[in-house]
């Protein structure tokens, strides 16, 4: 297939101040999001869940074959088997499996290998990353920069969550390889991450660690 290009379309040009001012309120907006663990069980409507996922998919992506899939969990007995299986790999990682460094980097965070909020919380969102595929479903290509694809998918996610003012937990129970088989997706679909999505319940607490974001000077290098 060779190039073929259209026009650009939908692009709006800002004045400075104007792009100042969106640009100040997404940091804003984003300085706000925080990562929460105690979850209502409040019910969230699926199309919210389904608009933020077609927000995920605008993701930039290697070759734009979308190398992705999210399989969005409500249904009370999927979330159970999640949590069953989550604990058990969890219970290995803090009973000895962790090496005492990556435990040590944990305590501030006060996690340990019970997750209620995996039953509690409306959405589970298993998000995978797909080995093979290509631009349309069904093609079996190589897929190139899978990782930063999904990664970028995953943000822009969890962006579009915060902005509809959901709360979110990026879970990683290691290895993770239980989700697959719960969520009936192929072997060559590796699980990237678990999203939990839910409001936070009345009485959420997040740890004082996670308020601590690095600097601009610490972040960053300018070249003027
Ligand atoms: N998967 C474990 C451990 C864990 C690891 C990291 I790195 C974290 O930032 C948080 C937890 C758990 O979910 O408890």
């Amino acid at each position: 297939m060779s190039a073929d290009y259209v026009p650009l379309q939908g692009y709006e040009t800002l004045s400075v101040e104007d792009m100042k001012a969106r640009a100040e309120k997404v940091y804003a907006t984003l300085l706000k999001r925080r990562t929460i663990r105690d979850f209502s069980d409040k019910a969230v409507p699926r199309d919210i869940i389904e608009t933020c996922i077609k927000a995920a998919g605008t993701a930039p992506s290697g070759a734009n074959h979308q190398p992705w899939h999210f399989v969005a969990i409500s249904d009370p007995d999927t979330k159970r088997k999640i949590r069953i299986a989550a604990e058990a790999e969890e219970a290995e990682f803090y009973g000895g499996k962790a090496p005492d460094e990556w435990l040590d980097a944990l305590a501030p965070l006060g996690t340990d290998a019970s997750k209620p909020f995996l039953e509690t919380a409306p959405w589970l969102v298993a998000v995978f990353a797909q080995r093979k595929g290509g631009e349309k479903t069904g093609q079996s290509k190589k897929n190139y920069y899978i990782t930063e694809s999904v990664g970028l998918a995953t943000g822009m996610f969890i962006t579009a969550l915060h902005s509809a003012g959901l709360g979110t937990l990026t879970h990683t129970p290691a290895p993770m390889g239980f989700l697959r088989d719960i969520c009936e997706r192929p072997k060559d679909e590796k699980p990237f991450v678990l999203m939990v999505v839910g409001y936070p319940a009345d009485t959420a607490q997040v740890p004082k660690h996670a308020l601590i974001k690095k600097s601009l000077d610490e972040i960053s290098t300018f070249k003027t």
